[in-house]
């Protein structure tokens, strides 16, 4: 089987690559010339653990092209983004519509057209099913059409696209049954045939439980704030018990996906969501909580912004994504109250994003009496030393000492 993946981002490169290092002959497609460009040299175009080595192994195979337009093949997968509108709440689905019309353009009949990108649940009837229509083709004959969310963590990728168990939302289970072939190549994961939209909403579902779990220990974090109690012990005791998982606390919930996806229930159903409105209010206050916070250690122990450095840009530890990233967040709302004048610095961030941005760590320590860790990256763990002679505001939950303060 040939195999066209749409969409050449977080997703769609390892989903590529893997799909033709275990034997399968593909093409990758991208409109972006500088993204191609990148990949025919040889270069992957963002970091994440193993990636490189997974390149290598695919140019290998033999089994891998990059074109910046579709392909004839008999499976294409769809993986590009999926904003929400910030009026409306609603998925703003122009990237699927575009990479589907594109397809269309060049599929043969009974060709399977699986999208991977999160999407609101419904789309696929709303948007895809009307395109295919309109093309003068017929869905379960001259295209199969299917939605197999993706579920891998950036971070650790690499290992969820091989353990992870999918979900192949499909019209035909037979339909099913050929893509379990073809993702076969590289999951090793229990893969389960189910509806279109119960795979839809099954993803959907998955982001806004965790938003909401962290959403609940960020209301925690305020709440002992005030009340003079340990988060971070209580949290930890209370999950001792065998059921009880509450996640973590941190300065604001970032990334595509989780601070993402919830909204497309919000913008869908605003008459009838509750807790996962709240849960996403509280994740977005987070930035200004933090930023409260600072203003009050800076007052109590008489330091200037000038002094004061944000460590880490990234959304989450580790990766170098920068979407939705709760430091930006708190840098527009820093811009908004004319409190300027702070440092950032991100040891996996290259271009300059904020004023007064630093791309070294000695250089960005230098002369800080306070140190506000947005982002537990291994590169701070392995240098604590070098805070020791600073006040350390941690919102990760990732430095102790005695001149640390906790979220
Ligand atoms: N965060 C916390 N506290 C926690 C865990 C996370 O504040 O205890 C923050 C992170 O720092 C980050 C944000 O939440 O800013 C999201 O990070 P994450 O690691 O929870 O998740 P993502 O966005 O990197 O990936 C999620 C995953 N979804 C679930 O675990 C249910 C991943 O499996 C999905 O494939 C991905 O979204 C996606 O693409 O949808």
């Amino acid at each position: 089987m040939k195999i066209n993946v749409v969409g050449l981002g977080y997703i769609g490169l390892p989903t590529a690559l893997s799909l033709a290092a275990g034997g399968w002959s593909v093409v990758g497609t991208d409109k972006n010339e500088a993204l191609l460009q990148k990949l025919a040299s040889g270069e992957v175009t963002f970091e994440e653990k193993g990636l490189p080595e997974l390149f290598s192994r695919a140019k290998q195979s033999g089994n891998l092209k990059f074109s910046s337009s579709c392909v004839p093949a008999d499976v294409y997968i769809v993986a590009v983004p999926t904003p929400y509108l910030k009026d409306s709440k609603r998925i703003d689905p122009r990237f699927v519509n575009a990479a589907v019309e594109d397809v269309l353009k060049v599929c043969s009949p009974g060709a399977i057209l699986a999208v991977e990108s999160t999407i609101a649940p419904g789309t696929m009837d709303t948007c895809v099913r009307p395109l295919i229509a309109r093309a003068g083709l017929a869905c379960k004959t001259d295209v199969h059409i299917a939605h197999v969310p993706e579920r891998i963590i950036p971070g650790n990728m690499l290992y969820e696209l091989t353990h992870n168990s999918r979900t192949i939302g499909v019209d035909d289970p037979a339909v099913g049954e050929t893509l379990k072939t073809v993702y076969r190549a590289f999951c090793q994961g229990e893969m389960v045939v189910t509806s279109i939209k119960t795979a839809e909403m099954t993803k959907v579902v998955e982001n806004t439980y965790r938003d909401i779990n962290i959403a609940f220990a960020n209301e925690l974090a305020r709440l002992c704030y005030r009340g003079g109690m340990d988060v971070n012990e209580i949290i930890r005791v209370a999950n001792m018990h065998p059921r009880v998982n509450i996640l973590s606390p941190g300065p604001g919930v970032g990334g595509h996906c989780i601070s993402v996806d919830p909204w497309f229930l919000v913008g869908d159903y605003p008459d009838v969501v509750n807790l996962i409105l709240q849960a996403r209010r509280i994740n977005d206050g987070m930035p200004a909580f933090v930023l409260e916070r600072v203003s009050e250690l800076m007052e109590q122990r008489g330091i200037s912004i000038s002094e004061v450095g944000f460590y880490g840009l990234t959304y989450k530890e580790n990766v170098d994504d920068v979407r939705e990233s709760p430091t930006l967040q708190l840098y527009e709302c820093m811009k908004k109250h004319l409190a300027e004048g702070a440092r950032f610095y991100d040891p996996m961030v290259k271009t300059t994003l904020v004023e007064r941005q630093y791309f070294g760590l000695d250089a960005f320590l230098k002369g800080l009496k306070l140190v506000v860790v947005m982002v537990a990256h291994d590169e701070l763990k392995a240098n604590t030393e070098m805070l020791s002679d600073k006040l350390i505001f941690d919102t990760r939950n990732c430095v102790s000492g005695k001149n640390v303060i906790k979220l």
